[in-house]
């Protein structure tokens, strides 16, 4: 379907609902799915490289699809990268977005618009399955994992979610299935802090002889499934899950969220737990690669994909659903588990030719693999190198349902989203003038250049993850064009373009926005 196509339908669909005829049904405007992977690397995966691990499906999606080299989260850790992702603002213009708690509260307020709720105007019905990561409830009314929570997605605009609450290595180790915890049991309630030891639970770090996977750095707090995480919690045994079915588990969720809404229009987001820590693929999946519980953890996200095309297949959904594949962040070997990863790793580089991993500001914190496949897989097989953002899809999702700022959507929201349609469409390889990048310190692509700014106190390796943050007390300034491994820094030879792009990046920090 060509992009005409596609906004001549919504256009018909649009006309007949004004004039409340119902001859075009809802059922006409594509369905969307988002899959995103968790520390997905940008060498991670065959179509971009990976030899050393094989990812048929989302190659094959590469094949139909188009591919990008140049897509960006905007922050090199989950919770700011997906807060800009549902929100469309830059996770720095607000406190309290880094990484968070599996207690803290919801950090975007309900009510407010959001990528989910735009789509939901114009009449999609919203799944989101997976990590979560944004916190629920509220601060004055901190969740109680045992009664109604919320806010959550719900408040938001998704219309359901089955959502591992924050990550795979934080507690509550339970999927909460819309408001409440799935699973739960009242005769053995769920107590969680992230502050002192609940209940008599053994922790990692006094009983390591209980471990079957031991922590590197932190993650030694309550041992669920003989893996101790980050965070105390008790109660909730008949809730909690076991490692090795996540992703079993969640990928059902998905495809039965696609089931139950074929006949509708939907949006699906997909946030697996793969590969984030602590990896435990399946046990059909360990062994796959050479490299261990990471590599196989690609092969587990690769079967994930496969199951969500095949179920679209399947239901002839096919051809009117756009699907992206992508990354909330960079890779990571050593993320807090010894998990072999490293020892195993042998030749493969998850950042492909990148520098950098997650949590830096160089490339490979942000950049990250991202595939979209159009209905009638147009474009099928183009490689596009427009420079463009996760953050980007609340504003190109608006525009596909002809939704318009001040019309449709208020004036000051999603202030950091820009509509890059055209080129998610295929039209052109030109996507967003300026990206903003918040890694450990702040940076600006404008076209192949690069700047990061001055960091006098952040350390330049991470004594934890051991990746290259970009944190340095010099200016810094690079040519991707001929530098995409940022070896040549030309901040002090190039210093009047240096200065240029430095006063841009403050410009666009110290714009007004309204924040809710
Ligand atoms: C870090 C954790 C890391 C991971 C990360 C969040 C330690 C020492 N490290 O603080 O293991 O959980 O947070 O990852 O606890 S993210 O992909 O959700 O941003
Ligand atoms: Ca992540």
């Amino acid at each position: 379907m060509t992009r005409m196509t596609i906004r001549f339908i919504f256009a018909t669909f649009l006309f007949f609902t004004v004039l409340s005829v119902t001859t075009v049904t809802a059922a006409e405007l594509p369905n969307i799915v988002l899959i995103l992977a968790d520390d997905l690397g940008y060498g991670d995966v065959g179509c971009y490289g990976a030899v050393r691990v094989q990812t048929p499906n989302i190659d094959r999606l590469a094949a139909e699809g188009i591919r990008f080299t140049d897509a960006h989260s905007v922050a090199a850790t989950c919770t700011p990268s997906r807060f800009a992702l549902i929100s469309g603002i830059y996770p720095w213009r607000k406190r309290g977005t880094g990484i968070l708690p599996g207690d803290a509260a919801l950090i975007i307020p309900p009510e407010s618009v959001t990528l989910p709720s735009i789509l939901k105007k114009a009449g999609y019905t919203n799944g989101v399955v997976g990590k979560w990561h944004l916190g629920l409830g509220t601060p004055e009314s901190p969740v109680n994992w045992n009664s109604e929570i919320k806010p959550g997605p719900l408040e938001i605009g998704f219309d359901y979610s089955f959502i591992i609450p924050a990550t795979g290595d934080r507690v509550p180790c339970v999927f909460v299935e819309n408001h409440s915890v799935a699973n739960f049991d009242a005769n053995d309630p769920i107590t969680v802090s992230y502050k002192e030891k609940v209940g008599n639970e053994p922790t990692g770090k006094e009983h390591p002889d209980l471990l079957k996977q031991h922590p590197s750095h932190g993650h030694d707090m309550t041992i669920v499934n003989g893996i101790s995480r980050i965070g105390y919690m008790t109660g909730g045994k008949s809730a909690r899950w076991v490692d090795e079915n996540i992703a079993d588990t969640i990928t059902a969720k998905a495809c039965r969220f696609i089931e139950n809404n074929k006949d509708k229009p939907f949006f699906l987001y997909f946030a697996t737990h793969d590969i984030h820590v602590p990896r435990v693929p399946h046990p059909r999946f360990v062994g796959k690669t050479s490299m261990g519980a990471r590599g196989d953890a690609i092969v587990e996200f690769d079967w994930s994909v496969g199951e969500v095309l095949q179920t679209l297949d399947r239901l002839k959904l096919t051809d009117n659903t756009i699907i992206i594949v992508s990354s909330d962040n960079g890779p990571v070997v050593d993320d807090g588990y010894l998990d072999r990863s490293i020892e195993m790793l042998g030749d493969h580089k998850p950042n492909g030719l990148l520098r950098g991993g997650k949590g830096s500001a160089f490339e490979a914190g942000t950049r990250v693999p991202f595939i979209v496949r159009l209905p009638d897989k147009a474009n099928a097989g183009k490689v596009s190198d427009a420079l463009i953002s996760l953050i980007d899809l609340p504003a190109s999702f608006a525009a596909l349902t002809n939704q318009t700022k001040r019309q449709e959507i208020p004036e000051t929201a999603i202030p950091d989203s820009e509509n890059v349609l055209p080129a998610l469409l295929g039209e052109t390889n030109y996507g967003r003038e300026y990206l903003v990048l918040g890694g450990a310190s702040f940076s600006l692509r404008h076209g192949t250049q690069k700047v990061i700014l001055p960091n006098p106190k952040g350390q330049a390796i991470s004594s934890n993850t051991h990746i290259e943050t970009g944190n340095n007390p010099n200016p810094q300034l690079y040519e991707l064009k001929n530098d995409i491994g940022e070896q040549n820094n030309l901040a002090e030879k190039e210093s009047t373009r240096w200065e240029e792009l430095r006063t841009k990046l403050q410009e666009i920090r110290q714009k007004q926005v309204v924040v809710p």
